[in-house]
């Protein structure tokens, strides 16, 4: 058997690989794992060059080395099938490997509202139309009041207040299926009001801090002030289960006022004038918006506006808002 005839076959056997390949490919439905295969053939077929010697006792090298290389596709299939929580969702989703930085989304105003100063936003949202505000205050922590209510959007006033005991600094809301969740913020307690009535129907234990809620049309999403956002059941308020929220450096803390917006979880982060856009299957912030121009300029005209909190969704007439802390303006905007 001549080194010609060795490197034919040889070929052949490569040859064989590659519809394994493109199989473990369509298995896997991983983009590198061409590279990895290749990179370990790579390397094997420096472990056993072609040499003389096989002249003698090719059949049995031919075999082992078939033998070998099966071993390697299937290890190398199982392992890039592995799933590590970030390359696939349970749809089979494919995510890219990389953690890519998130892109930034523009956006533009395009209405201004008024907004009451002495409201310390906690919580944004609108529900059958109804623009729905709650706040943060207790007399240890700041000069603002815990209340929450309907809100006209073209004056800005609150057209009814319903006053949080003064035990407690309160948070976010939201409403779901007829009830109205307030949030307060170190007392690990939250409160279910009927949503028409506004009349308190049960107290629920919070895990950790309360920061801000929102819904994704079954469960309740809270933010607690870290990179984690919780799920809770609305009937049992019990915790179903925990996303964290990351980018390509890391977990992201200080998640803040939350909105569900088609199919995306937007937060605002406290402390920064972003508002981040998370792929709630994965925790992901595929994107963000910066109001830094927009907020500075706010504080120049206005120097008692505080920290940028407070985005709504109105799915119905599509428009978004968005405001701050004690802001004398409310921003329709579009993105
Ligand atoms: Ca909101």
């Amino acid at each position: 058997m001549g080194l010609a005839r060795e490197k034919k076959r040889l070929a052949l056997l490569i040859i064989k690989i590659v519809p394994v390949r493109n199989l473990c490919n369509k298995l896997c439905k991983r983009k590198d794992f061409s590279s990895i295969f290749t990179s370990y053939l790579h390397k094997f077929s420096k472990m056993f060059p072609i040499s003389p010697l096989w002249n003698s006792t090719f059949a049995h090298y031919h075999i082992y080395m078939k033998n070998y290389f099966i071993v390697f596709a299937f290890a190398f299939f199982l392992i890039s099938c592995s799933n590590n929580g970030n390359e696939n969702d349970d749809n089979g989703k494919v995510e890219p490997t990389a953690n890519l930085a998130p892109v930034i989304v523009n956006y533009s105003v395009v209405n201004v509202f008024p907004h009451d100063t002495s409201a310390f936003t906690e919580g944004l949202l609108v529900h059958d139309g109804q623009l729905y505000e709650s706040t943060g205050g207790q007399a240890q922590s700041n000069d603002f009041k815990s209340w929450f209510g309907p809100v006209d959007i073209k004056t800005g006033t609150f057209q009814k207040k319903v006053m949080l005991d003064t035990s407690y600094f309160g948070e976010g809301i939201n409403i779901l299926r007829g009830k109205l969740y307030q949030l307060t913020w170190q007392s690990h307690i939250g409160f279910v009001y009927d949503a028409k009535t506004f009349k308190k129907i049960k107290d629920f234990p919070i895990t950790g801090e309360g920061w801000a809620f929102t819904n994704d049309g079954t469960n309740l999403i809270m933010s607690d002030g870290t990179s984690n956002l919780q799920y809770l059941d609305p009937e049992t308020l019990k915790v179903l289960k925990i996303v964290g929220v990351q980018d390509n450096n890391g977990p992201v803390g200080n998640i803040n006022e939350l909105e569900y917006i088609k199919g995306y979880i937007y937060a605002n982060q406290y402390g920064t004038s972003y508002i981040l856009k998370i792929d709630p299957a994965s925790g992901r912030v595929v994107g963000k918006l910066d109001f830094t121009s927009l907020e500075n300029e706010l504080k120049i005209k206005h120097p008692g506006a505080l920290e940028m909190n407070g985005i709504a969704y109105d799915s119905a007439a599509n428009k978004i808002y968005v405001t701050g802390k004690a802001w004398p303006n409310l921003y329709e905007v579009r993105f």
